[in-house]
């Protein structure tokens, strides 16, 4: 029975922040680290922060701004993260909020009811909490029957929770399934550090995956098939987690927030994640040339130029590999998704595309698929 993918929901939230205002708030600080630290600076103990520049960010990583969960707190040189109010447990979670607005987008996209689906998986960077799942929690919201659970990849998180959908279609498992990734990440970055303060911003997106003969929605894509690779790294790396409290150290210091070997990162994700999706097309005796359009991970402009350039021989155009990275930043596993979301439904039956992300873990995660 052939698996497709019949809906896709990108949600942003309202507030967005540009690199000049992240800028002028970062360098804010750093002048008032360095004013109030300038003996130690001068007497060698202490290093003087340096300067963030737009122009850096732009080119460097393709972003110009940032959709924000709540921006509130985020600029303010006192705080320098965002001010997200508590909710009680008798209220809707703000992840669960997020998953609901882009599940419900996807839902409409795939023309289906919450009454057709019969899983919910809630696949993203981070969760909120431990239990109950977040995905759970969305099931109840939107009054579907069947099961849901959460899990965590880090950048592929979206991809290989489309995979394990196509799995759970495919066992029989299913009949309808609801992937959904809320990235609010904008509470993990670490607004007073230079080479991370601009990288990320917070979005929801979601897919429906049922068998072709139930799907009725304009958009179907067949998923000819997954692959997944997963290859241990620590140069991106969050040490927050609950073992902290009995570690007796600080469950916020900066190495418990999202930091990176960036450049070692950029040199070793890149040739994988070329011959990953190389390897992925000679599976269907497909070429890069055959693909009508990349929705490739949005972690850096530069990443995408030379991972097509690896593939293709050449750059790919605009059409071919969109970008949603100036608007968007990187929105940790989302942003292949936003990418299907945008630039997707243009194709004609036939069309061959992949959607791939790739990232921390290091994890790589690929659907090949064709219109319908
Ligand atoms: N402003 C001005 N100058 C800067 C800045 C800045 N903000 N930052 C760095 N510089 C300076 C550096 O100090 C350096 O100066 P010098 O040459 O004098 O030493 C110079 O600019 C060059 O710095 P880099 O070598 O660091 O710059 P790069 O050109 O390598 O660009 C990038 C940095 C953009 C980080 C690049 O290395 C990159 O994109 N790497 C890959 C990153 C990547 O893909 N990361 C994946 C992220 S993980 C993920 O996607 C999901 C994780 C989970 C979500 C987490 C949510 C919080």
């Amino acid at each position: 029975q052939q698996i497709v993918i019949s809906g896709v929901g990108v949600w942003h939230p309202e507030e967005s922040i540009t690199n000049e205002e992240l800028v002028n708030s970062y360098n804010a600080y750093a002048d008032n680290y360095n004013n109030e630290n300038a003996d130690k600076i001068e007497a060698g103990v202490l290093t003087a922060m340096p300067h963030s520049s737009a122009e850096f960010i732009e080119k460097a990583s393709g972003i110009k701004s940032r959709y924000i969960y709540q921006k509130e707190g985020a600029l303010d040189i006192t705080r320098m993260k965002p001010q997200i109010a508590p909710r009680g447990d008798d209220m809707l979670s703000h992840q669960a909020e997020i998953a609901l607005e882009a599940a419900k987008k996807a839902l409409v996209a795939a023309n289906k009811t919450a009454q057709d689906i019969d899983a919910v998986i809630v696949s993203c960077a981070y969760t909120q909490r431990a239990y109950p799942a977040i995905a759970i929690e969305v099931q109840e919201a939107l009054g579907i029957e069947g099961f849901g659970f959460d899990m965590l990849v880090a950048c592929s998180a979206a991809t290989f929770g489309m995979h394990r959908a196509y799995e759970m279609l495919a066992a029989g498992s299913a009949k309808c399934v609801l992937v959904i990734n809320p990235e609010l990440v904008s509470p993990q970055i670490n607004y007073t550090d230079r080479d991370s303060h601009f990288i990320f911003g917070d979005v929801g997106t979601a897919t429906v995956l049922e068998h072709a003969e139930t799907a009725t929605s304009d958009h179907i894509y067949d998923v000819l098939s997954t692959k997944a690779v997963t290859k241990y790294s620590s140069n991106i790396r969050s040490n927050f987690g609950y073992v902290s409290r009995a570690e007796d150290v600080d469950p916020y210091g900066p190495d418990k927030l999202f930091h990176q070997a960036g450049r070692k990162v950029f040199k070793e994700v890149c040739p994988m994640a070329a011959d990953h999706i190389a390897a992925h097309l000679e599976r269907h005796n497909l070429t890069p040339a055959d693909v009508k359009r990349w929705w490739l991970h949005q972690a850096n402009i530069n990443m995408n130029t030379l991972i097509c350039k690896r593939l293709l021989g050449r750059e790919a155009t605009k059409e071919e590999a969109p970008i949603v990275l100036d608007e968007y930043a990187n929105t940790a596993s989302a942003g292949s998704v936003i990418a299907f979301g945008l630039y997707h439904q243009d194709l004609t039956s036939g069309d061959i595309g992949i959607l791939c992300s790739f990232g921390a873990g290091y994890s790589i995660g690929s659907l090949v698929v064709q219109k319908r």
